[in-house]
């Protein structure tokens, strides 16, 4: 099934549709979205990272769970399939693919699906609206970065925080200075690196296209990733869709702050799920580098509804939370999306493939 999930869009599959053998998979994945290729022109992904995703669902022997689900990034221009992040927005289309294709029962008015996020080994909770049994996608929701409006699916998400780098801090402490740049580094469901746009020479409100544009800019952020990219364990970076870098500048139209997010070779036309997550959480750690450019908090706060700005408008994170600076736990992480179910059928590849060729 192809469907539109938040602002991305992917293929969702059934696990047991797929070839079992990792390789195999990968290598129908691959030939199914068109890479190798710029321009996916032999396939059905849409030639950037942001639409060349893929959900792979089964149902779950969990307690308490309903479905897993595994996402995978099909690299546009190398073909790889990397496993190595989580993604939100394509989560968002889960509950309903679940729903559609009879592993989750629809309960009369909405369904709540407990998803266990495979990559990053935790929980969330999708609220699909199903009025009489039946997954609706019609409504009046607006998520900004996707034109027109659909039902709202509401999503919640349980042990988010350091779930790729072990800890909401993965480096123990709130700044770290790499390279003369100050820089947060957190990982509440996606590790994201971030820092001020005025630290780079950018105002921070630039165009995605104009951000990309500027080579001695994403050699300066290539060169942070790969550094800190050791310093997480996370080996070397320069080849993995982690972590992601957030260049932050004071809210324009009235959020909390604004970001321009490098996911990170491209610059995202808004930004990812988790990754406005982690960039919420830091806006309410005390000390991190969004501290005197995010919109200030009450001193006596524990839930936080912050609007994070991006390229094409803002999104809203809902965060309850305690303690401060280093000593922050975030306890509950919730948010708004909407999907739609955009095609249904079939999608060719090579005989071979299947059967393991490559
Ligand atoms: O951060 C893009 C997207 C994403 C990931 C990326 C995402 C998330 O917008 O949860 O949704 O950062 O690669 O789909």
């Amino acid at each position: 099934m192809l469907m539109r999930g938040g602002t991305s869009k992917g293929l969702y599959f059934l696990a047991r549709d797929l070839p079992a053998d990792e390789a195999a998979r990968n290598a129908v994945l691959r030939r199914m979205m068109g890479s190798p290729d710029r321009r996916q022109i032999d396939g059905i992904g849409g030639a950037h990272p942001l639409t060349s995703k893929v959900a792979i669902v089964s149902p779950s022997d969990r307690p308490g769970i309903d479905v897993d689900y595994l996402f995978l990034q099909v690299t546009v221009e190398t073909g790889e399939v990397k496993d190595t992040q989580n993604c939100g927005n394509i989560l968002a289309g889960v509950g309903h693919f679940a729903l559609e294709r009879g592993v989750v029962t629809a309960q009369d008015d909405h369904t709540e699906v407990r998803i266990f996020m495979v990559n990053s080994k935790s929980v969330a909770v999708a609220r699909v609206p199903t009025p009489d049994g039946v997954v609706k996608y019609e409504g009046t929701a607006v998520i900004d970065g996707v034109p027109g409006a659909a039902a709202p699916v509401p999503l919640a998400f349980e042990g988010i925080a350091g779930a790729t780098c072990g800890a909401l801090l993965p480096t123990g402490s709130v700044v770290d200075r790499v390279n003369g740049i100050d820089v947060t580094v957190i990982d509440n469901g996606m590790p994201v690196i971030i820092l001020a746009a005025a630290t780079v020479g950018k105002t921070g409100y630039e165009a995605p296209a104009e951000l990309e544009a500027d080579a001695e800019l994403s050699q300066c952020i290539e060169a942070i990733r790969i550094q800190l990219g050791e310093a997480l364990k996370l080996g070397n970076v320069a080849n993995k869709t982690v972590p992601k870098v957030s260049l932050v500048a004071p809210a324009r139209r009235g959020g909390a702050i604004c970001t321009r997010t490098f996911i990170p070779h491209r610059v995202h036309e808004a930004i990812g799920v988790l990754g406005a997550v982690s960039v919420a959480s830091a806006c309410v750690i005390d000390g991190s580098v969004c501290d005197g450019i995010a919109a200030k908090l009450d001193e006596d706060r524990a839930t936080a509804s912050l609007d994070i700005e991006h390229p094409s408008g803002a999104f809203t994170v809902e965060l309850d939370f305690t303690g401060r600076g280093n000593n922050t736990a975030i306890h509950r992480t919730a948010l708004l999306r909407t999907a739609r179910k955009l095609m249904d059928g079939h999608a060719y590849v090579d005989e071979e493939l299947w059967s393991g060729g490559t």
